[in-house]
């Protein structure tokens, strides 16, 4: 019995530590070890052996157990090591093979040239807004001071959704002004920029959908002499210190007295170029104290408060700002324009 249980350990651990996978080497433990197994049938036959020869077989039987356990455990754990390495050699990346070169976008110039304007008015204090571009006929027009009848509100100038000429697609962000003077308290200081949409045909300087940035300031005291000073400002972030402006006498309805601003040309200084068409001068805005019948609708009384307001087109200043001649060139995103700059 004895020499049965040295060879039974003896061939078991040759075998054993040889084991080529986990697989072959669980048969190996339910060959020797399992209920069937070659050491279990050694000792059912324990019982043919004395007293005195019992103890003494069975502490040797526990030793050979014992030591191929412990050749199963280590032969599992070398398995598991070499394993972990196949994988690890098979998933390795060589991080030395130059790799593909994601192409990179960039903002689009005119959202370059809003955020420019952005900056410029956010570090006055003024709050951006955001607004529907669905809007109310009655917060488009009719809270604007733009009266029955005014051509902007014409069925060949504006989009409408209903017989009733009620509901449109805006065409100036003026209703998010409206909309301020309604819900925030006073005074007030905002941007807001967006697209607005009328019934133009598409050319060099015309689109029925484009940007605009309107802002407005309402606070005890405000004069023309703030417009003025707060414009002239933008004037000379926008296009340089010492930027040379003049103020045109305007009408507009939701405004009074309105003006328009502009620039004195920064290629020629005023001579007279193509970049302002001979003029000397390009037109960057229009604006004007807030007409106090705008006031008065959103109840805000006009003899306690007053105001000025400004619009002016995205499209527009971003083509100045960037020497673009044609206005479809902002709208088609063709890459070979866009990454010019
Ligand atoms: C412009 C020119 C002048 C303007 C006025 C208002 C409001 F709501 F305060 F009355 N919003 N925007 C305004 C004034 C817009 O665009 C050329």
């Amino acid at each position: 019995m004895k020499e049965q249980l040295a060879k039974i350990e003896r061939e078991a651990l040759e075998t054993i530590t040889k084991a080529a996978d986990p697989a072959a080497l669980d048969e190996l433990r339910v060959k020797y070890l399992g209920k069937k197994g070659e050491l279990t049938a050694v000792l059912k036959q324990m019982g043919k052996l004395s007293a005195e020869e019992r103890p003494a077989m069975g502490a040797l039987a526990n030793e050979v157990r014992a030591a191929l356990e412990e050749a199963i455990e280590s032969t599992a754990q070398k398995l598991a090591a070499s394993a972990l390495e196949a994988r690890l050699k098979a998933e390795a990346i060589d991080v030395t093979v130059p790799g593909k070169a994601a192409r990179q976008g960039h903002k689009h110039p005119m959202y370059r040239a809003l955020d420019e304007i952005k900056d410029i008015f956010v570090g006055m204090g003024f709050t951006v807004l955001d607004g529907p571009e669905i809007e109310l006929a009655e917060l488009n027009f009719d809270r604007l001071n733009a009266e029955e009848g005014h051509p902007s509100r014409d069925w060949s100038d504006s989009f409408y959704f209903d017989r009733d000429a009620r509901v449109m697609l805006r065409s100036q962000t003026s209703p998010m002004q409206v909309r301020a003077m309604d819900s925030m308290p006073l005074p007030i200081r905002i941007i807001a920029p967006g697209r607005v949409y009328r019934k133009d045909e598409i050319d060099a300087t015309h689109s029925p959908m484009f940007h605009q940035v309107e802002g407005m300031v309402i606070d005890k005291h405000i004069t023309m002499a703030d417009l003025k000073g707060t414009l002239n400002l933008l004037a000379e972030e926008l296009f340089g210190k010492g930027t040379v402006t003049r103020f045109r006498p305007h009408h507009f309805p939701f405004t009074e007295p309105s003006c328009e601003m502009d620039v004195q040309c920064h290629k020629c200084g005023g001579v007279g170029c193509p970049t302002c068409k001979g003029e000397g001068w390009i037109e960057l805005l229009g604006a004007g104290m807030i007409h106090p019948n705008v006031l008065r609708m959103a109840n805000i009384d006009p003899e306690e408060w007053s105001g000025w307001a400004f619009g002016m087109g995205l499209e527009r200043t971003a083509m100045r700002r960037f020497k673009i001649a044609d206005l479809r060139l902002i709208f088609e995103n063709d890459v070979r324009f866009l990454e010019q700059f």
